[in-house]
């Protein structure tokens, strides 16, 4: 008999992110065999009753529903986990949490601030665990690259420069709306790239360099009309479909991000560099388990950029791995955040990011898009 605690979950939503984050709850206890919790798949909910049965045999779910308030109102649920489109984020995560239950959402945490607000009132006042899935922080090289930030060796930091690179929208045959295209519907998305893509930039930028102060952006809709799925009529696209932003971080760097789903040839390339008084460092989805790094401070006939493989034991998560030198994939960073959310619950601390934290990152996206749309600076703190 098992003497792990159960943590029963309900996850609302079976798209790409209910299946990321089900190869989670599936994989982490045999790879983080020392968690006091197991995760159990107690339940699964979509509206389509063959989708979600489908989907409960697939990953192994015990029970189904087409109703996710039903969910919420089952008492043999722990944790509900909300990988819905972007528009339900608000009512499900509050309902969940005035049921009492510990609340994870995908990112981002909401379409805007009204709906982020309540919803971090919310688990706050019911007192429930909760976290929003930024999983980037959990790939091995980006989170010794936060090691080797805090470690102070970039010393004082001047520029922090992140990428978030697509292709899939440049057809101007492609429509918007509806279960599969909702990312292109501002209704349901709440914004274009800066919701979907540059906050996971903002997420990470936060995390490796602290807060950013003020920001100065532009967007644009390349594609201005396209026929909307569930209407059948072309509509006024509501998204941004690029956007460029500068801004100043707390700590007196600048930074430059830049994002766009028109970058032909680029499916999903993120890529962020961080250039310090000493020290610099960069990173790159596309080969995720490397860390550049460049430290001035070597000797002069050896110096230059050095290419960490980051699958050491002594390195972030790796130890849960194979042996040194074998490499892990995009997947494994939702593994390490189930991971990190049950060592959570044991330990009594809170699992960053947390709907507050994640918070901040809707304010600078607020103050992207609303600099962007007024062409002027915006203070984040005024969001
Ligand atoms: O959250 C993002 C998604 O909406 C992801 O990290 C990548 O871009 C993959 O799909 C989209």
């Amino acid at each position: 008999m098992s003497k792990k605690k159960e943590l029963r979950i309900g996850l609302i939503g079976c798209g790409f992110m209910g299946r990321t984050h089900s190869n989670g709850y599936r994989r982490v206890w045999n790879f983080f065999p020392e968690l006091a919790y197991k995760p159990v798949l107690q339940a699964v909910c979509s509206r389509s009753e063959d989708k979600v049965k489908a989907f409960a045999e697939q990953w192994g779910y015990a029970s189904v529903e087409t109703d996710w308030k039903k969910l919420i109102a089952r008492d043999d649920i722990d944790a509900v986990d909300i990988c819905t489109p972007n528009n339900m984020h608000a009512e499900i995560a509050i309902a969940a949490a005035a049921a009492g239950k510990m609340v994870l959402c995908e990112k981002p945490l909401a379409r805007g601030l009204e709906e982020s607000r309540r919803m971090v009132e919310a688990v706050e006042k019911a007192g429930v665990n909760n976290t929003i899935w930024y999983n980037y922080r959990r790939i091995p090289a980006v989170t010794l690259a936060k090691q080797i930030i805090d470690a102070g060796k970039l010393g004082r930091i001047f520029h922090y420069r992140a990428n978030f690179l697509q292709d899939w929208t440049i057809s101007a045959d492609l429509p918007q709306g509806g279960e599969s295209l909702w990312r292109m519907d501002a209704d349901v998305a709440g914004s274009g790239v800066t919701g979907d893509l540059l906050a996971h930039c903002i997420d990470t930028a936060i995390w490796l360099n602290g807060s950013i102060k003020d920001v100065s952006a532009v967007t644009e809709t390349f594609i201005k009309e396209r026929v909307h799925q569930l209407t059948g009529k072309v509509e006024k696209v509501g998204i941004d479909d690029a956007c460029i932003f500068h801004c100043h971080f707390e700590n007196g760097s600048l930074g430059l991000f830049e994002s766009t789903r028109y970058a032909r040839g680029h499916k999903a390339l993120y890529t962020f560099e961080i250039n310090g008084e000493h020290a610099s460092i960069r990173w790159d989805l596309h080969d995720l388990n490397r860390l550049e790094y460049f430290d001035h401070r070597d000797e002069s006939i050896v110096r230059g950029w050095r290419s960490i493989h980051v699958t050491d034991g002594d390195q972030p998560y790796m130890d849960k791995w194979w042996v040194p030198g074998l490499s892990i994939g995009y997947e494994h960073s939702f593994i390490h955040q189930v991971a990190d959310f049950l060592k959570s619950l044991e330990t009594g601390t809170p699992c960053s990011p947390t709907f507050r934290e994640a918070y901040e990152t809707q304010q600078v996206c607020q103050a992207v898009l609303d600099s962007a749309a007024s062409a002027n600076w915006k203070t984040v703190a005024d969001q």
